[in-house]
């Protein structure tokens, strides 16, 4: 082999060797490598571990303490068990008891409602019983009624007698005086003349009745009849007429209707040039205002009229005046206003009342009722204090005017409704719908005037009241 062979055999060689010994350089840096790289991997395998199990130690220890926590809760839920058995045991017993209750309300229920029964079928038996009697007496009442109108229409006739002999006796009187002139002055026979004197008055005088022994008072009492001019309409008529009414002072009723205009007779004019009512004559003695006439009646039967109508006592008295005076121009003539507006003006003046006017009265009219609550009334019974008086007969009649027209004054005023009863309870409920029976019958009143010609007369009056 030649040299150079040889060199490159060697060579080759020597790569060859190189090149084994790199590989086996690789295989064992591979095989360190490999090794390290183990080695490495324990490590991280055993961080991975270590941190596992701290996960695990912190588990753990969160279980402990959830552990601990349950078992408080499951300590806490015994407990409330334990209160709640007794709870439901205390609750059963009440529920027992109960039960036991209802069924005795149940049983007492059934024996009420049989006695219920019981006592409407008596309470119905009596209810006909009831009825029965108020049939009774309203038959009774009614044959009373026609013999005290029979009685009366007697004592008119009687009345009557009287008088045309009261007029004969007058002219027997007259003719006596004459006669007596004649026997004392000019009568030659005075005997004959005597004995003639004494047979005129024998025949209008029997013996045991002379004239001359029934004093001045009978004389006076045959003459004085009382007449009362009145429309029940009127607010000053009806307390007038209330009030002789429930003191049981007789009068004759002599109606002056004012819606046909029986005012403006000349007949009338006679007895009160006023044209207004009510009036009273007591025989010859004429009165007109409604406060004047109440007074003048209290006082002149005061031996018969209880004293609280109109107390003698100086300032219960003066409080009776107070309401009396004040009332002219607050509640009647706001109450008036009200009720001429509502019922009168729209028939007189042919059209409605404007909206704005109408509300002014109604607002006045309400200021006046509040004070006849507050400053008169207060929390008294009556306006005087315990008794009825002739102040709160004037009042309610004005507050009932408005009533009248369907306003209801008294809505949501307790206090004042309370005390209108007490005193329709005080003159009697019948006489106080007596009284106000043609007030509350405007429909009736209202077709009147319709068809009336007077209503012409008052509607110059209306002009200027309202204008
Ligand atoms: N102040 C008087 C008033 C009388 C009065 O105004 N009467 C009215 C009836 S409530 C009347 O007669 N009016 C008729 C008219 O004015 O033509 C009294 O209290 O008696």
């Amino acid at each position: 082999m030649p040299f150079s062979d040889a060199d490159s055999l060697k060579e080759k060689l020597v790569s060859e060797q190189e090149a084994h010994d790199a590989v086996v350089r690789n295989m064992v840096i591979e095989s360190l490598l490999e090794s390290v790289m183990d080695s490495s991997l324990d490590l991280a395998l055993e961080k991975e571990e270590k941190n596992q199990l701290q996960l695990l130690l912190s588990n753990n220890r969160i279980l402990e303490n959830e552990r601990d926590v349950v078992r408080d809760r499951v300590t806490g839920h015994c407990f409330r068990r334990d209160v709640l058995r007794k709870h439901l045991s205390k609750i059963t017993t009440e529920y027992y008891r109960c039960q036991k209750e209802v069924e005795q309300m149940r049983r007492r229920h059934h024996q009420l409602s049989m006695a219920l029964k019981d006592q409407s079928s008596i309470h119905q038996h009596k209810q006909v019983k009831i009825q029965a009697l108020r049939s009774r007496l309203a038959s009774v009442s009614a044959a009373a009624r026609h013999e005290s109108a029979n009685k009366m229409d007697l004592l008119a006739t009687e009345l009557q007698r009287e008088r045309s002999r009261i007029r004969e006796l007058e002219d027997v009187g007259r003719e006596a005086a004459v006669a007596l002139r004649h026997i004392l002055t000019e009568s030659e026979d005075k005997t004959s003349d005597m004995q003639k004197l004494l047979e005129l008055m024998e025949s209008v005088v029997p013996e045991g009745t002379d004239a001359a022994f029934m004093g001045p008072e009978a004389a006076s009492i045959k003459t004085q009849d009382m007449e009362l001019y009145l429309d029940l309409v009127s607010q000053p008529c009806r307390s007038v007429f209330v009030f002789a009414k429930a003191v049981g002072i007789p009068f004759e009723f002599k109606v002056v209707a004012l819606v046909e205009g029986q005012q403006y007779r000349e007949e009338f004019a006679k007895i009160s040039m006023i044209r207004k009512v009510p009036v009273m004559k007591d025989g010859s003695f004429v009165l007109t205002e409604s406060v004047a006439i109440l007074k003048y009646l209290a006082q002149k039967h005061s031996s018969s009229v209880a004293d609280h109508w109109y107390p003698a006592e100086l300032r219960q008295r003066a409080r009776v005046n107070e309401y009396l005076s004040w009332q002219h121009m607050n509640l009647r003539a706001h109450g008036s206003k009200v009720f001429l507006l509502r019922a009168m003006f729209p028939l007189i003046m042919g059209s409605e009342v404007p909206k704005e006017k109408m509300d002014a009265a109604v607002e006045d009219l309400k200021l006046s009722l509040n004070l006849l609550e507050e400053k008169f009334l207060q929390d008294k019974p009556f306006i005087v204090g315990d008794k009825i008086s002739l102040a709160d007969l004037v009042a309610v009649v004005e507050l009932m005017q408005p009533v009248g027209t369907g306003l209801d004054v008294l809505e949501g005023r307790p206090k004042l409704i309370a005390w209108r009863d007490r005193v329709k309870q005080e003159v009697g409920e019948e006489l106080f719908d007596e009284a106000h029976e043609q007030l509350m019958n405007m429909s009736s009143l209202q077709e009147k005037m319709q068809n009336n010609s007077a209503m012409e007369m008052l509607k110059p009056k209306f002009q200027m009241l309202f204008k």
